[in-house]
């Protein structure tokens, strides 16, 4: 999963980054990309990988990516998303965008979330309406007056009342036809408040959250700059840091428990002497098509997947006492996989 952290100039997306990701040195050139990816913490996995011992323990992940500003940020363009930004955001899974809830250190503007997420929100909408009037006027051109017109037109009609493309529901098929387009308001966002220390702890505004919900979005807040400088200890370390900051959890765990409940993921597991790992699906997904995310032979080759619920596993003591009390199953290709699922997938190939 790409997230990429979005947001105007100065606004702390780099010190998010590096609060979510433990990578405190960014040495990245000018309208370059930091990339940094996180494992996905799972109780369940670490569990799995006690009794198993296997010879290898694999997380979900999650990819974070923080473009560097292509020049310094001039008055003019502090609301304005710089061109390799938007490069990123056409092919994100979800967006991150981070804004200020501290006075701008250089400006002295005060903070004003609600504003800067509405003028945000409407630069994604901009340059969404700008690649759909190009493609209209080629359909146009070519004379095509078909499903797809008839599917931009109303996305063009959406966007034009301000509404971005995220908050639309859209036909799988038309998903489909849409993929290629590259539209940067479609993806799931995610807000991040980002404030000073000695507000970490206070309730999100409501007014922004309500604003970000009518968006389609979900909020969170985080302290960047001492979120930072405790992602930088030990995980074991961390915790009294959290603690007197009035944190419950790190920006980290924060951020993939909103991302998982915002993209609606769950996990399954598979769990041998060889590996236990974590599978990330969206919530819904069968069977079969789970067996195609560790690999497409499998799915082709589907036969049957056998299936311990997580819980039972650690209730009864094992594979083998889940099967002597009738807590292992067998599931054919429509079984919609529940969150912590242990399976073994039976296939051809
Ligand atoms: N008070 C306060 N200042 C912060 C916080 N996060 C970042 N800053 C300050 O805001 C300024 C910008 O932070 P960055 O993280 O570089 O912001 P950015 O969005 O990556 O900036 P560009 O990449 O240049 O657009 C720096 O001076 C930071 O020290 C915070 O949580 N609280
Ligand atoms: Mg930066």
């Amino acid at each position: 999963m790409k997230v990429v952290l979005a947001g105007f100039p100065r606004v702390g997306k780099t010190t998010v980054f590096q609060s979510l990701t433990g990578l405190a040195d960014s040495t990245t050139a000018r309208g370059a990309a930091a990339r940094g990816v996180i494992r996905v913490p799972d109780a369940r996995v670490d569990k799995l990988a006690a009794i198993y011992h296997p010879r290898k323990t694999t997380y979900a992940t999650v990819g974070f990516v923080d473009v560097q500003p292509p020049e310094a940020a001039s008055a003019e363009k502090a609301t304005l998303l710089s061109p390799p930004l938007v490069a990123e955001l056409k092919d994100a899974d979800a967006v991150a965008a981070v804004v200020r809830g501290f006075a701008d250190p250089y400006s002295g503007a005060p903070a004003d979330p609600e504003g800067e997420f509405a003028r945000f929100d409407e630069e994604l909408i901009l340059t969404d309406l700008g690649v759909l009037d190009r493609r209209i006027e080629r359909l146009e051109k070519e004379g095509k007056k078909d499903r797809e017109s008839a599917l931009l037109a109303r996305l063009v009609a959406a966007l034009g009342e301000g509404k971005p493309l995220r908050v639309l529901s859209i036909a799988a098929e038309d998903a489909k036809a849409l993929s290629g387009y590259q539209l940067i308001s479609r993806a799931p966002l995610l807000v991040v408040l980002n404030r000073t220390d000695e507000e970490a702890a206070l309730p999100l505004p409501a007014g922004l959250v309500e604003l970000v919900a009518h968006h389609g979005g979900e909020c969170l807040a985080m302290a960047g700059r001492i979120e930072r400088e405790i992602a930088e200890l030990a995980p074991e370390d961390q915790a009294p840091f959290l603690r007197d900051a009035g944190l419950e959890a790190s920006a980290r765990d924060r951020f993939v428990q909103a991302a998982y409940h915002k993209l609606d993921l769950v996990s399954f597991l598979t769990a041998g002497e060889d590996e236990v790992r974590a599978w990330t699906i969206p919530r819904g997904t069968v069977a079969q098509k789970a067996a195609g995310k560790i690999h497409s032979d499998i799915e082709k080759g589907f036969i049957r997947a056998a299936v311990i619920a997580y819980d039972d596993f650690v209730r009864y003591g094992g594979e083998a006492e889940c099967k002597k009390a009738g807590k292992a199953r067998l599931e054919g290709k429509e079984y919609v996989v529940a969150d912590g699922d242990i399976i073994h997938f039976r296939f051809n190939v």
